[in-house]
């Protein structure tokens, strides 16, 4: 996508909307400062119509501030409360039948880098739980065994939120739901590490305790899904809607489970690293090569009346 897309058109310059007159101006595509502005403007979903402490929501403000090339990046969304924050977002995306999500993305990944031979086009799946470990769980590993070039994201609030609270593979055993109320009789799907043997070249385990990290994981599984191969993150996202908890306790509630069972976990393949390893040498020697031609540049301004 041009930047060119988000010019106003003189023509209508009197009639569009403040937030896009705010956008066009202020907004922080191709900005390095992208977290920094987090809420500012639209394409950053300053509002959301997601339920009052939705940790989902704060995650998906985190990773779309995080795209390295929001731009040239195609979200591929499934069906689920996240399916709600899409409608809010100035970036490409695309909303596939709930569980097709890893094979559209697949789809679309192989079409781009055949019509755009020579530009880089991250395509990421942001995805439910239930969309990811359930409903799409064949659709998710097959894209890994095949060794997609994307990125998968899981925001996993432990149920199926948006259809009003049944369990799903990523619920807690014991989890009594609005529509599990006997309690979940089996385990947490461990996905990650499905993700690991399935052959993710980067998998990382993270939670809204820490967005930071969300944001930092997030980059570099974009990275890695460019050229080395397919990459997984799984964000833990507290629901208080479900979880029956004051909106204002699901930061409580992620900070709670970050130091039990929802500790960050970050898996990284040596083709991965290294990769990781030579592109920051090359973004070095690319700054230290500008800095040279501005130095050089400098010394050939003429001093003003010299
Ligand atoms: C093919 C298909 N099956 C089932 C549904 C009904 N459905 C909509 S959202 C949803 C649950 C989504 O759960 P999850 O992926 O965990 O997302 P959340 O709402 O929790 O964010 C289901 C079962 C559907 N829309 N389409
Ligand atoms: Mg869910």
């Amino acid at each position: 996508m041009s930047l060119d897309i988000t010019r106003i058109n003189p023509y209508f310059e009197d009639v569009m909307p403040q937030e896009y007159i705010d956008l066009e101006k202020n907004g922080s595509f191709g900005s390095e400062k992208r977290l920094g502005d987090l809420g500012a403007f639209k394409e950053l979903l300053e509002e959301h119509p997601m339920c009052a402490g939705c940790h989902l929501a704060l995650a998906f403000r985190v990773l779309v501030s995080s795209l390295p090339r929001p731009e040239d990046s195609i979200l591929v969304g499934s069906t689920g409360c996240s399916s709600l924050a899409f409608t809010q977002l100035a970036l490409h995306n695309i909303h596939s039948l709930f569980g097709n999500q890893n094979a559209v993305a697949s789809g679309l990944k192989r079409a781009l880098k055949l019509r755009f031979p020579n530009k880089v086009k991250d395509v990421i799946v942001m995805a439910g739980d239930g969309a990811t470990a359930d409903i799409g769980l064949d659709m998710t590993l097959h894209s890994w065994f095949r060794g997609e070039n994307i990125t998968t994201v899981m925001f996993d609030n432990e149920l199926y939120a948006n259809t009003g609270g049944q369990e799903s593979g990523m619920s807690m055993c014991g989890a009594v739901l609005n529509m599990a109320p006997t309690g979940k009789k089996f385990q947490k799907i461990r996905v990650h590490e499905l993700a690991i043997s399935a052959g993710c070249a980067y998998v990382a385990v993270v939670s809204t305790a820490k967005p930071k990290n969300i944001s930092e994981c997030f980059k570099k599984a974009i990275l890695i899904a460019r050229e080395v191969g397919p990459t997984y993150i799984q964000i833990f996202t507290p629901c208080p809607t479900n979880l029956k908890i004051k909106p204002s306790d699901s930061k409580k509630v992620a900070a709670e489970r970050f130091k039990g069972d929802y500790a960050f976990k970050e898996h990284i393949t040596d083709e991965a690293r290294e990769y990781l390893t030579s592109i920051k040498d090359a973004v070095k020697k690319e700054a230290l090569e500008t800095e040279a031609v501005l130095v050089s540049e400098d010394k050939e301004i003429p001093l003003e009346g010299g």
